[in-house]
């Protein structure tokens, strides 16, 4: 068992909830962002850090054993929107759990690796990644990262190409990409304890119409109990009616400078 577990990216919506679901499990739970988060409760440490400060993330990974990387830009943006967080910030903390012994690193990488891809493809973790903007790029170069730290310095990397994690899907788009909140804490402890060097999972619920083979994730032990069919009907009519939206996985991502061929 950890010891220690940091939480990066722990102000923002799915550090909150690990944070919550996590509580009690590990004797000390590391929480860090560059934003304000609640005050430490018992069996926590707060330790505000901005990712794009090499020295003070190398400190932030002192004394842990595991990480679970959720702190950066989570949506579309600029170059230096998304450089700084995303890659530079990503780059700290490999670096800083190398030099600190760290065992794992949990990684929160996302479908938009391959959102260029239609949505009549099924993909599995071998897919090769087809970004479909910079945000998307950033986390393919984060599971780049994750390959090299785990084959050339035995650091164990579990990417999970999240697809829509949310209290519920609200469009038609997430029938296919949801991950429940109860799904979400089923995959993280999969990654806390399986045995593996390197992975690539999706991050999705038994969703009946996924876009996605997880056999990879299944074959470690993830054994997802949610699927957003449930909510159907109150979401099929939901789409957003431009086609390059429609019609590839990355949805709303893919739209604001798309210049190719479709
Ligand atoms: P969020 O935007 O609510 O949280 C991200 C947190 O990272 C924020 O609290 C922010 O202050 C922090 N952060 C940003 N730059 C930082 C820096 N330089 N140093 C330290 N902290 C920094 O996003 P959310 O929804 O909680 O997502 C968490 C992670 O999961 C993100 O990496 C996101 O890309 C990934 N993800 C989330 C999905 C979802 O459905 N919520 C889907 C796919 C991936
Ligand atoms: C992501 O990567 C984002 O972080 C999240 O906010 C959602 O937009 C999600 O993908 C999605 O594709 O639905």
């Amino acid at each position: 068992m950890h010891h220690r577990v940091l939480i990066t990216g722990a102000a923002g919506n799915l550090g909150r909830v690990l944070r919550e679901r996590l509580r009690g499990s590990f004797p000390v739970l590391r929480l860090s962002d560059r934003e304000e988060m609640a005050p430490a409760a018992a069996g926590e440490e707060v330790v505000r850090c901005d990712l794009t400060d090499a020295e003070a993330t190398k400190r932030l990974c002192a004394g842990v054993d595991a990480i679970l990387h959720f702190g950066g830009r989570s949506l579309e943006g600029s170059w230096p929107e998304v450089l700084g967080p995303n890659i530079v910030g990503a780059i700290n903390l490999w670096e800083g759990a190398r030099l600190a012994g760290v065992e794992r690193i949990v990684f929160a990488s996302s479908n938009h690796v391959v959102g260029l891809y239609r949505r009549t493809a099924m993909l599995d973790h071998k897919a090769i990644p087809k970004p479909d903007g910079r945000y998307g790029l950033s986390k393919a170069f984060g599971e780049d990262l994750a390959s090299l730290y785990a084959y050339k310095h035995g650091i164990k990397a579990f990417c999970m190409r999240i697809g829509s994690c949310f209290g519920n899907p609200s469009n038609r788009r997430m029938l296919s990409t949801w991950l429940s909140f109860a799904d979400f804490e089923r995959l993280v402890r999969v990654g806390l304890t399986a045995d593996y060097l390197f992975e690539i999972v999706y991050g999705q619920s038994r969703n009946t119409r996924s876009f996605w083979d997880n056999s990879n994730a299944y074959r470690l032990g993830y054994d997802p109990q949610d699927d957003a069919e449930i909510f159907a009907a109150e979401v099929e009519g939901k789409v957003s009616g431009n086609p390059l939206s429609d019609e590839l996985q990355g949805g709303d991502f893919v739209p604001p400078d798309f210049s190719g061929d479709f």
